[in-house]
C-alpha cells in the first residue's frame, strides 16, 4: 500500500473533514487505478468501536427530507452524536434547483463540525451508486459519525437499495386530503419501519393525524417483523418545520433500533447485507473482467452484424459467443 492511502486513512479515522471528503470523492472515482487506491484505503479503516446508527429516509419531492434532516440534524448534534448525511439518487434528478434547495434548508447543519453532509454525484448505473453509498458508510463511520442518514427521493428502486444498506428504514408522508393512501406503493410500505406524517402543523394539522391514522391502520394489515417490538412498523406524526413530534419520532426510532440491536436481529441484518454487498461486487466484477478479454470482444464483434440484421436471435447469439470464448455449457 502506497504511504499516501495510508496517511489519507489515518486522517479519515482522526476526523478530519477534508480528508473524508477527498476520500469519498477517491471511491466515487471510475478510474480503475483509483478503484485500487479505493480498495487499499477501505483496507486500511479501522473499525468503529460501536457500531454507528444507519438510517435510511425517502420520501416524495417536497414532502420535507432536508427540512426533517436539518431539523433532526441539528437536535442529534446538540446530543452529542456526531450526523452524516449521504444522498443516493440513481436518476440524478436532483439538478440544480434540488441543491440549491438543500442548500438553503441544511443551512445550519452544514455548518456545523459535528456533521457531514455529501450530496449524490451525478450517476448513471445504479450499481455504481449503491458501491459508492456503502462505502462512503464505511468512511463516514470511520471518521466517528455514529448516525449516518440515507437520503433517498421516493423514486423507483432507490428505496430497496437504501434499504438494503440501512438498519432502519424510515418513510416521510405528506398529509393527504380525504382517506386515501396517497398512492404509494405497498412494496414500499413493506420496507418502512417507521412512518412519519410531516406538516402536523397549522391548518394541516388535522388531516396530518388522519393520516397517520389511515397507514397506522393499512401497518397493521401487513405481516409484522417477528424480531421486532409490538407497535412496529409505526407511525407517528411530526412538524419538521416547527419541531413538535421531533423528539418522539426519534424516540421511535431509537427504541426500535435498541431493540434490534439487543436481539441480535441488527447484526444478523448487516450480515445478510454484507453478503449480499459481496454477491453483487462479485457479478459485477465478473462481468467487468470477462467483458474485458480480447477473445471476448472479438467474438462479440464477430457475430453482432447478423443478430443486427435479424439473422441470428440475440439469445442464440449470446449463448454461441460465449461457448466460443469458455466452451460448451451444457
Ligand atoms: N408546513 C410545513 N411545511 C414544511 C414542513 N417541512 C417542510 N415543509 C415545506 O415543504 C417544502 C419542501 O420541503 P423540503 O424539505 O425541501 O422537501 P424535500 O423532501 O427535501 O424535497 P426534495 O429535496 O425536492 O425532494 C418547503 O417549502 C418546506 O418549507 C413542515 O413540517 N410543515
Ligand atoms: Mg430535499
Amino acid at each position: 500500500m502506497s504511504d499516501t492511502i495510508e496517511i489519507l486513512a489515518a486522517q479519515v479515522a482522526f476526523g478530519n473533514r477534508r480528508a473524508l471528503a477527498k476520500a469519498i470523492t477517491l471511491i466515487e472515482s471510475r478510474r480503475a487505478a483509483d478503484r485500487t487506491k479505493a480498495e487499499s484505503l477501505l483496507a486500511a479503516l479501522p473499525k468503529p468501536e460501536t457500531p454507528a446508527l444507519r438510517l435510511g429516509l425517502s420520501g416524495t419531492p417536497g414532502v420535507g427530507k432536508s427540512t426533517f434532516i436539518e431539523a433532526l440534524g441539528l437536535m442529534l448534534v446538540e446530543a452529542g452524536h456526531k450526523v452524516a448525511v449521504l444522498a443516493v439518487d440513481p436518476s440524478s434528478a436532483r439538478s440544480g434547483g434540488s441543491i440549491l434547495g438543500d442548500k438553503t434548508r441544511m443551512e445550519q447543519l452544514s455548518r456545523s463540525p459535528q456533521a457531514f453532509i455529501r450530496p449524490s454525484p451525478a450517476q448513471t448505473q445504479l450499481g455504481g451508486v449503491a458501491r459508492r453509498t456503502r462505502e462512503a458508510i464505511r468512511l463516514v463511520e470511520a471518521a466517528g459519525h455514529d448516525i449516518v442518514l440515507v437520503e433517498t427521493v421516493g423514486v423507483g428502486q432507490s428505496e430497496t437499495l437504501v434499504a438494503e444498506m440501512t438498519d432502519i428504514f424510515v418513510l416521510l408522508l405528506a398529509p393527504a386530503a380525504g382517506d386515501e393512501l396517497q398512492g404509494v406503493k405497498r412494496g414500499i410500505m413493506e420496507m418502512a419501519d417507521v412512518l412519519l406524517v410531516n406538516k402536523a402543523d397549522g391548518a394541516l394539522k388535522p388531516q396530518a393525524e388522519s393520516t397517520r391514522a389511515d397507514y397506522a391502520g393499512a401497518l397493521g394489515l401487513m405481516r409484522p417483523r417477528p424480531d421486532d417490538p409490538k407497535g412496529y412498523p409505526a407511525a407517528r406524526t411530526l412538524s419538521a418545520q416547527t419541531g413538535e413530534g421531533l423528539s418522539e419520532a426519534w424516540d421511535t426510532i431509537m427504541t426500535l433500533a435498541t431493540a434490534r440491536l439487543s436481539s441480535g436481529a441488527l447484526i444478523a441484518r448487516r450480515a445478510e447485507q454484507n453478503r449480499t454487498w459481496f454477491r453483487e461486487e462479485l457479478t459485477g466484477q465478473f462481468l467487468d473482467h470477462v467483458q474485458n478479454l480480447p477473445a471476448m470482444k472479438s467474438a462479440i464483434s464477430d457475430i453482432e452484424a447478423s443478430v443486427v440484421s435479424g439473422a441470428l436471435p440475440p439469445s442464440a447469439a449470446a449463448r454461441k459467443v460465449i461457448e466460443s470464448v469458455f466452451g460448451e455449457t451444457g
